[in-house]
């Protein structure tokens, strides 16, 4: 697609409206993307399926990265979390040989996490982008995108009154999710997927508890791995390895809290505080990652571009990077018709996006009892063992943890 100067074309009849970027979803790749854009004046909508409110309560991701903060602050949109969020730096593994803890802040490259609910950030950044006058399209589900590999693509929408629409603008952002419409309407051939199944499954358990450690715990145990981190000062997030198709409604809250003081060898190493189970989702770990993530005029960024999966924390790490990627490189395009950052889009984001899927496969096998066949299991369990160690005992392995688990 070549690159024009910018012009401002709104246009608001019932058959087709239109906008230079039309981004597909507000998660924190679409309103990233879409809060940049409408800082420097390019004509822009977010076109999300979800209620207001449905938007600014999924709870999901907490642990941000600290580039991550590097690229909220660059843009100005980290007030809140600095305001609400919290920086952590500890975690404590739990196992048969004992425990330990690390703390990564004073290994690697000396970062911290911040922790602050997903949920939040996605508010704030709907907050900073409504004020700025950017326009956002709720209840309106995203169908599919036409002529990607034209100067005018266009995405076809349901309604919120159910009826059909249409958005026709230069770009598409497809920041829409795995399951969303810019995956669907890439043409076969058009891209190529690199897919695994970590045969994982974990149930996803909110609590109104307040945390348990002043860490991120991670217990491996023999009936599968468990997990806590702190999400506030009264919310906390556990983790359950589970049989994959448990439905999540299968366990008793009373059974959840037994199993997590089991695997977290509470006994040992002190209760758990106990509270409501307020959310369940239960997670299949895949990763799926296109290449490359583009097509024509439709540009793929977030879990639309690839998905990981949560053990190591990255999903929406990665999904903010690549959203600065994307609106600077719109932003050159649409402004001085220069394409380079367009071209270079994808090779870039890639980078990124294979060293963090390398870690995270290898914090999967570190963390999880074998999915092997029982025959293979032992093999697997011993060179678990023997990675624990190596993490346990030598400092280089420690700083090359470091530096993977809280970069991106
Ligand atoms: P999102 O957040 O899924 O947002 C996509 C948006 O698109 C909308 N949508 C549509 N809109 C219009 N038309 C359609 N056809 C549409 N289809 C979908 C959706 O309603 C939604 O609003 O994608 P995005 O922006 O790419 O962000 C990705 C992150 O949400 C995800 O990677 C993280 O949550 C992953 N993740 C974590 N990442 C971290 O960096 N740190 C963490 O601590 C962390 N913890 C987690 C996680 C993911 C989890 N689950 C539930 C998979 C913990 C869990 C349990």
């Amino acid at each position: 697609m070549t690159s024009r100067p910018h012009t401002s074309r709104h246009h608001t009849t019932a058959a087709a409206e239109s906008a230079d970027v039309i981004v597909l979803g507000a998660g924190p790749a679409g309103l990233v993307v879409a809060n940049l854009l409408q800082a420097r004046g390019i004509d822009c909508v977010v076109l999300e399926r979800a209620t207001p409110d449905r938007v600014r309560t999924r709870a999901r991701a907490g642990f941000l990265a600290a580039n991550t903060v590097r690229i909220l602050d660059r843009h100005g949109l980290s007030d809140g979390l600095h305001r609400h969020g919290r920086t952590h730096s500890v975690c404590e593994f739990r196992t048969d040989d004992g425990r330990f803890r690390l703390d990564y802040s004073a290994l690697g490259l000396g970062e911290r996490h911040t922790v602050y609910p997903q949920q939040a950030l996605v508010s704030d950044l709907l907050t900073y982008y409504v004020k700025a006058g950017g326009r956002v399209r709720y209840e309106t589900e995203a169908l599919a995108v036409h002529d990607a590999d034209s100067d005018t693509p266009s995405v076809s929408v349901r309604a919120p009154d159910g009826r059909p629409g249409r958005w026709r603008g230069r770009y598409v952002a497809g920041c829409d999710g795995r399951h969303g419409a810019a995956r669907r309407s890439l043409p076969e051939g058009a891209v190529r997927h690199y897919r695994r199944d970590h045969h994982v499954t974990w149930l996803g358990l909110l609590a109104e508890a307040p945390p348990s450690m002043d860490a991120v715990g991670y217990a491996v145990h023999a009936r599968g791995f468990a997990g806590h981190m702190a999400r506030t000062s009264d919310i906390t997030r556990y983790y359950l390895q589970c049989e994959r198709g448990t439905p999540p409604g299968a366990w008793s809250e009373d059974r959840i809290w037994d199993e997590l003081d089991l695997r977290m060898r509470a006994e040992e190493y002190g209760p758990l505080r106990r509270g409501r189970i307020v959310q369940r989702d239960l997670v299949d770990f895949e990763s799926d990652v296109l290449e490359p993530l583009r097509h024509g005029a439709l540009f793929l960024a977030g879990d639309a571009a690839g998905l990981i999966s949560p053990s190591a924390a990255k999903g929406a790490n990665l999904a903010v990077l690549e959203a600065e990627l994307l609106a600077l490189a719109l932003t050159d395009a649409l402004t001085g018709g220069d394409p380079t950052g367009l071209d270079a889009y994808s090779a870039r984001c890639l980078t990124r996006v294979w060293p963090a899927q390398e870690f995270s496969h290898w914090l999967i096998e570190l963390l999880h009892r074998s999915p092997g066949t029982d025959h293979e299991a032992p093999f697997h369990d011993r060179l678990r063992r023997a990675r624990m160690t190596a993490l346990r005992t030598s400092r280089s392995q420690q700083d090359w943890f470091a530096e993977r688990y809280v970069g991106v």
